[in-house]
């Protein structure tokens, strides 16, 4: 049985730096890689966004979420980001963390109600001993348009399940900082958050911290634990084995 699962979000502006297109942060990748293989529990969900790679290519190929699609241009932007994917994994292998990459455009869609996405898909790849690895990505929807879908969005779905417990946000800041600069450690989910500060870099297609609140209110309502943090210097093993660590906790 499967229970107590964490949800890791790796995002763009931790892999990549989001300044310069295809700048991938390979020591970041490696420094988490290094943790979660000293964690050696195999507990988690790995989901990644798309930072100077999937974001710049949106905006550069012009995706257009309505008009006529460019076929080629949904083309590169998957192909880029399954090899953003594929440089994630082969740096957690090096580590000796099995993981398994599983394309969110194959396995996701949009429905008139939300995502569709069967959840056995992904579980049974952690019933096996491997940490699955889904990515913001390009999905299709019922009315066939395609579509950029936030890691965030994938994040808030698999976290309504009742396996996972956890679900650690990580970013290039320390937490989510409050108009005086400082961290918040704990930040309401009924606070004012025009007056949060969060550095998005040049590139951000899907709504920055605004929409990455919304999408993990309901996880918080669901009485799940949300943090925001930077994964640096021992802080996300901190976060997975319960030791204190420096970041944002999500509260209602
Ligand atoms: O960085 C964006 O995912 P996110 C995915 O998790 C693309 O919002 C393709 C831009």
């Amino acid at each position: 049985m499967l229970e107590g699962i964490t949800i890791i979000k790796l995002g763009g502006s931790i892999i990549t730096d989001k300044t310069v297109p295809f700048k991938i942060l390979y020591d970041n990748i490696a420094d988490i890689a290094e943790q979660i293989a000293k964690y050696g529990r195999r507990n988690l969900l790995l989901v990644h966004g798309g930072g100077s790679v999937g974001h710049y290519l949106v905006e550069k190929l012009k995706f257009n979420e309505k008009e006529a699609q460019d076929p080629k241009a949904i083309s590169t932007i998957i192909y880029e980001m399954d090899n953003l994917t594929q440089t994630i994994s082969k740096t957690f292998l090096e580590f000796d963390v099995p993981v398994v990459a599983l394309q969110t455009h194959s396995i996701a869609f949009l429905g008139e109600r939300g995502i569709v996405l069967d959840p056995k898909f992904i579980l049974n790849w952690l019933r096996k001993g491997l940490i699955p690895i889904l990515k913001g990505d390009i999905i299709l929807g019922y009315d066939s348009l395609a579509r950029v879908i936030s890691g965030d969005v994938i994040v808030s779905e698999l976290a309504k399940l009742n396996e996972v417990r956890k679900v650690i946000m990580c970013f290039d800041q320390d937490g989510i900082i409050g108009k005086d600069g400082s961290i918040i450690k704990q930040l309401s989910l009924k606070s004012n958050f025009e007056e949060l500060i969060w550095s998005t870099g040049k590139y951000d297609v899907t709504g920055g911290l605004r929409a990455k609140l919304n999408a993990m209110a309901p996880i918080v309502s669901l009485k799940k634990e949300v943090y925001f943090m930077n994964p640096k210097r021992n802080r996300l093993l901190n976060a997975l084995v319960e030791k204190e660590f420096k970041g944002t906790k999500l509260v209602e």
